[in-house]
């Protein structure tokens, strides 16, 4: 008797079940799909505006979004893709902090047949099949645009050697390797362009600031230009020149990356001469892409950002359309 009770009881909650289930299928067609992101981090206005643009349009898409803030550390963002592989989510994305030490998680998430997109940031393996695609920019070309600007400007002073310092980002992230060998294959055909000092400053306005306290201290007045591969940075150092007594983008010209706000103002302030853009608007384009590769249709390897250069001169007309 019990038993025939239980047996009774369970196929009815099995019609139940399956009655709920039929129900939300036709309800919405689509089930959600679910996406494991991990983030660098929230080192730079770049990065705000980078994770404002993937929320927001995975909200606009119906994505179910689980995501992770690494906190600038590899092994957060290894620890946040296991866990990604261990809830079964149907994509994975994410911005590598620096280029290696990616196979082995990697593998993982293939054999778990869960697809990997990389956005942002490149990773250096040898087997290409452990991502399908990566949607970024080109961050050689972005340094080589920087290099051009300097080689345009020093133009006007054909006779004088023009030292460089420069700020990298963050070691062994793709666009710190990437920027710093594109400005140096350009500015390599003016003997006159000599970097006399490079160091991180870790992508942040606090490292920036530091980093170039520590050149003015050692080379001072001899500096006359500052790259730096990102705008947060150029933003800290511009601090540290006006703090020793010199004129930001007058004693010292000044090249940054990204294009971000606060580049437009210090540019209109007269302390920036150059941005070159670095667009951090991933989002709309990430989760079209996830659809595409959940549903099998194939996709380029690579989708590379369209950007610009912004000299000071166009701050002011440029300032009201920018979006980040
Ligand atoms: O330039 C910088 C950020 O990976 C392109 O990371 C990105 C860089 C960006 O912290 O501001």
């Amino acid at each position: 008797m019990t038993l025939t009770r239980r047996t009774l009881l369970a196929s009815a909650m099995l019609l139940a079940f399956s009655a709920t289930t039929f129900a939300t299928s036709s309800a919405f067609a689509a089930k959600p799909l679910v996406m494991g992101f991990s983030q660098v981090g929230a080192e730079s206005e770049w990065r705000t505006a980078n994770t404002v643009s993937i929320k927001d349009a995975a909200k606009k898409d119906g994505v179910t979004l689980k995501f992770a803030d690494a906190q600038q550390k590899q092994e957060n963002q290894v620890k946040a893709l296991r866990s990604f592989i261990a809830q079964k989510v149907d994509v994975i994305a994410f911005s590598p902090v620096v280029e290696s030490g990616w196979d082995t998680v990697l593998r993982e998430a293939k054999a778990a047949k869960i697809p990997v997109i990389l956005t942002d940031r490149a990773v250096n393996v040898a087997d290409k099949s452990l991502y399908v695609t990566f949607i970024g920019s080109d961050f050689v070309e972005e340094g080589r645009r920087a290099g051009q600007w300097l080689l345009e400007h020093a133009k006007k002073t054909p006779d004088a050697t023009l030292n460089i310092v420069e700020l990298q980002g963050t070691v062994g992230s793709a666009p710190a390797i990437d920027r710093k060998e594109g400005f140096q294959e350009v500015i390599g055909k003016n003997p006159k362009l000599k970097i006399i000092r490079s160091q991180t400053g870790d992508f942040t306005r606090a490292k920036g600031k530091e980093v170039m306290e520590a050149f003015l201290k050692a080379e001072g007045k001899k500096i006359n230009v500052l790259y730096a591969h990102n705008d947060d940075m150029a933003i800290g150092a511009i601090q540290a020149i006006e703090e020793a007594g010199m004129k930001p983008g007058k004693d010292i010209i000044i090249i940054s990356i990204d294009g971000v706000k606060g580049a437009f103002e210090a540019m209109i302030a007269g302390k920036l001469n150059v941005t070159v853009e670095c667009s951090p608007l991933l989002g709309p384009q990430l989760m079209s892409i996830a659809r595409d590769v959940v549903a099998g249709k194939p996709v380029p390897a690579r989708i590379t950002t369209v950007e610009g250069v912004f000299p000071a001169e166009v701050a002011a007309k440029e300032f009201p359309n920018r979006k980040y």
